[in-house]
């Protein structure tokens, strides 16, 4: 053997030993799928590609590996591969989202290209509203701190919805009339319901008369996703895309798994229907066949790409849970 093999030799078993020690002592850390530091996680939140940077955020428990104290933990990436974890982006700290800071998502405002957040805060009485969330300083290419709207919320149950069934809205899509629209989770009347809002500047949102959708034959809605595809080619399009030759996939998260349907969307009469209906065929469309939930979608405007984000949930114990931290 040549020197300089041996010593590549010795190097490759002792990079294997040491490999396998850091793995033996975590086996189940996933190693290419994303997973925080340490302790809980659940959905993945505001994924966006901003100036050059993927940033996916998710809800965690910053004090311990069982759910609890939700915030909105920060992760950024320039592949989507390798990552980079930041400091918190939204605590629960205002009466607003005292009692968490749950699932919302991202919008990238055109024009003043500014991204901004709508989430769900469970409020001091435990009543879920929508809030606000900007960049604090543009400057910052990571956009590592973010400032509640003082305007919060800027959304409140009323009106039939019951406050503890009105969460995680969808990122926001402008019409042709430049309104802005964006749905919440919900259930009304036992019927899984996507409640539509509009919004001329993003802060004074108004409840639309009928929501976007709704099934009679499901219950809460979790985290919808409504965006179009291209029904020419495979380029993804952005949420706010009206270049025609489109179909709109609706998501929602029920009974564990993440369902769809494909359909067609008027945003003049802000009419959608879909070509077959949540529960109305023998084989219903999901994302994936397994444990696979409360997914979000975004647009990769670099790659000209629609990418999605699930979470997939371990099926230890509690108590194995806290074990591993
Ligand atoms: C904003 O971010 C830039 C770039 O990271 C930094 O140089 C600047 O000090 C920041 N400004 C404030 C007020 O934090
Ligand atoms: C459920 O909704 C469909 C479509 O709107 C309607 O045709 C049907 O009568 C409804 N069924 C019930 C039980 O309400
Ligand atoms: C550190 C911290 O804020 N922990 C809180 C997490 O949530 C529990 C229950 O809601 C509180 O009792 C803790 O104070």
């Amino acid at each position: 053997m040549k020197g300089s093999v041996f010593w590549t030799f010795l190097l490759h078993i002792i990079l294997f030993i040491h490999g396998n020690k850091a793995k033996a002592s975590q086996p189940y850390r996933t190693s290419y799928h994303f997973q925080p530091p340490k302790n809980w996680m659940n959905d993945p939140n505001g994924p966006m590609y901003y100036k050059g940077v993927y940033h996916l955020f998710y809800q965690c428990n910053p004090f311990a590996a069982v759910t609890g104290n939700i915030s909105w933990a920060h992760s950024i990436s320039y592949n989507l591969i390798d990552w980079m974890h930041l400091d918190n982006a939204i605590n629960p700290t205002e009466p607003y989202d005292i009692n968490g800071c749950w699932s919302g998502s991202a919008t990238i405002l055109p024009g003043v290209k500014k991204p901004v957040i709508l989430y769900t805060g469970d409020n001091f009485e435990h009543h879920q509203v929508q809030n606000l969330a900007v960049p604090k300083n543009m400057s910052d290419p990571l956009l590592r701190e973010w400032v509640k709207s003082g305007r919060n919320p800027v959304m409140t149950p009323g009106n039939g919805i019951d406050p503890k069934m009105y969460r995680d809205p969808t990122t926001a899509w402008q019409g042709s009339d430049k309104i802005w629209r964006v749905i919440i989770g919900s259930q009304i009347n036992g019927h899984g319901t996507a409640i539509l809002y509009k919004s001329k500047d993003f802060v004074k949102w108004t409840r639309s008369k009928d929501p976007l959708h709704s099934s009679n034959k499901t219950g809460m809605w979790e985290c919808p996703d409504f965006y179009p595809v291209s029904s020419r080619g495979k380029k993804g399009v952005d949420s706010s895309f009206k270049g025609g030759d489109t179909k709109q996939v609706l998501k929602a998260s029920f009974g564990d798994h993440d369902y769809y349907v494909i359909g067609n969307y008027d945003s003049k009469m802000d009419h959608y229907s879909a070509d077959v209906d949540f529960m109305d065929s023998i084989v219903q469309l999901r994302y994936d066949y397994g444990m696979f939930y409360a997914s979000k979608s975004f647009y990769d405007s670099d790659k000209k790409r629609r990418i999605l984000w699930g979470w997939v949930t371990e099926a230890d114990s509690k108590s194995d849970d806290i074990n591993k931290g």
